[in-house]
């Protein structure tokens, strides 16, 4: 069997989902970012032969070539040896399904493309701008709710116990993003759960060797 190797960005967060589902799967791997475009940028043409929607993260290993952050962590979880990345009992797994789904689409787009993106990289005049700053606490507060309805999910460490799985792997470092943007650390305050989860996520092997080293001066004045 070959290696796998993952094609992403290194500040990407769903880059980050699949690099800790290797690590966590103790899988060896190579994480490959040349090549790939800057965020924002148009798409490579090596990274669409591999992807045609110009997205990362890409898993490459023997023929398979597969886009799909849910997909990748799931192929690692059932193709590996090594710890699983997912619950036992099948209610469980289908529980698992509607949390990954949860992740993807609505925290995803909500957390990330609505509100930590366009923070990081609004220009002077656009935080200056009232109707940006209503929208950004619409966000906050959309965010807030969503977070709350997780948060009693999480009471007994991860969302399946102790069994760290793909939907934490997804939300985590989602959670690291939000809590380095000016009003995270106060709606992370109001999820004590989800804090929680957080701060023993911050304390992982997979979390260490994939932080994103933020840019602390750029988050501070967003
Ligand atoms: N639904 C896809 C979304 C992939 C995606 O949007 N990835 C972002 C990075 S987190 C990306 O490739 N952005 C680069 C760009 O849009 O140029 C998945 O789950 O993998």
């Amino acid at each position: 069997m070959s290696k796998v190797i993952i094609y992403g960005m290194p500040r990407s967060s769903l880059s980050r989902t699949v690099r800790i589902a290797c690590i966590e799967k103790q899988i060896s791997f190579e994480f490959r970012t040349k090549g790939i475009q800057s965020p924002g940028a148009e798409p490579t043409p090596e990274l669409l032969q591999f992807n045609p929607f110009g997205k990362v993260p890409v898993l490459v290993h023997d023929n398979l070539v597969l886009y799909e952050t849910s997909a990748i962590c799931r192929y690692i979880d059932d193709a590996f040896d090594g710890p699983l990345l997912r619950p036992v009992r099948k209610d469980k797994v289908a529980r698992m399904e509607q949390w990954i789904s949860v992740a993807t689409t609505r925290l995803d787009t909500q957390i990330l493309r609505q509100f930590v993106i366009p923070m990081v990289f609004a220009d002077t005049e656009q935080r200056n701008d009232l109707g940006f700053a209503v929208r950004m606490k619409r966000m906050g507060d959309l965010i807030a709710h969503d977070l709350k309805i997780l948060d009693p999910h999480y009471d007994d460490g991860w969302l399946f116990g102790q069994r760290f799985t793909i939907p934490d792997m997804l939300i985590m470092p989602m959670i690291h993003y939000l809590k380095a943007m000016p009003g995270g650390p106060e709606i992370l305050a109001e999820v004590p759960n989800l804090d929680t989860a957080f701060k023993n996520f911050q304390a992982r092997h997979s979390a260490a060797v994939t932080d994103p080293l933020l840019p602390d001066r750029i988050l501070r004045t967003a």
